[in-house]
């Protein structure tokens, strides 16, 4: 969506801080023992309390409140009975609605003492966030965040995901602009609009490109690599960008 009226920030912002402490508190809570589907009826209660609504569950019907994926698992990855182990890769990714505005959050941590180049993926998520950001400016090709993304990438000897992207967010959970590619797409001359809502959310991977969709029909994953995400809700103001999800 383009925001434009001050009910348009008022209702992103709303949800975006709901999201964002969703998220924040399941980052907290995970930690070695509990179950993933513990973790998301947190989730379910928060959403409830807030009188805000999954977005996954309402739009896609996903057997969940929010996606929390482990180790092999990059995104959309369903709540269940995995228990937890220090060391590993989560990414928790939590999006919702109230009063008809959406926004979108997500990110990727290992737990308690772990693997090296798990940590090195989740800090260059952050990095390749940061990049982006930058050059998410009205009036800008959208193609440039996703250079800033791959640049990042590549400085830290690592690469992205190609087939997964950001989106554009806001009367629903994906809309146009349909997608945020995590390099520089060639064909992409799309600019950048003021007021334009969009999910940036970079993923980052030590080696595969591509991720492939498990037998569940949800789970996305790799084969041998380890993948970070970093996702906000991001309003593009000429005064610099808004992220209704911090
Ligand atoms: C690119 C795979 C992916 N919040 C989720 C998303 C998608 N992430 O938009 O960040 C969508 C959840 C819907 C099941
Ligand atoms: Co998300
Ligand atoms: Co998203």
């Amino acid at each position: 969506m383009i925001a434009k009226t001050e009910e348009d920030f008022n209702g992103l912002k709303e949800i975006g801080r709901i999201v964002g402490s969703i998220r924040d508190e399941l980052v907290q809570k995970t930690i070695p023992g509990i179950t993933t589907k513990e973790l998301d009826d947190l989730a379910g209660n928060m959403f409830e309390k807030e009188g805000a609504v999954s977005a996954p569950k309402s739009e896609y019907d996903f057997p969940g409140h929010t996606c929390i994926s482990v180790n092999d698992e990059v995104a959309h990855g369903i709540p269940g009975s995995r228990v937890i182990q220090e060391g590993d890769l989560v990414n928790v990714d939590v999006s919702g609605s109230k009063h008809g505005y959406f926004a979108d959050t997500g990110i990727s941590f290992v737990v308690g003492e772990g693997d090296e180049m798990k940590k090195k993926v989740c800090e260059v998520a952050k990095e390749a966030f940061e990049a982006g950001l930058q050059k998410a400016k009205p009036g800008s090709k959208k193609s440039g965040i996703g250079r800033a993304v791959f640049q990042t990438a590549r400085q830290n000897d690592l690469t992205v995901i190609k087939n997964l992207t950001g989106h554009g967010i806001g009367r629903t959970i994906h809309e146009a602009p349909d997608h945020i590619y995590n390099y520089k797409d060639t064909w992409d001359d799309e600019l950048l609009k003021e007021g334009m809502v969009i999910a940036f959310e970079p993923f980052i991977s030590t080696s595969e490109e591509e991720v492939y969709q498990k037998d569940d029909d949800w789970t996305y994953a790799t084969e041998r690599s380890y993948v970070a995400q970093i996702e906000h809700t991001i309003i593009l103001s000429k005064n610099g960008p808004i992220i209704v999800t911090l």
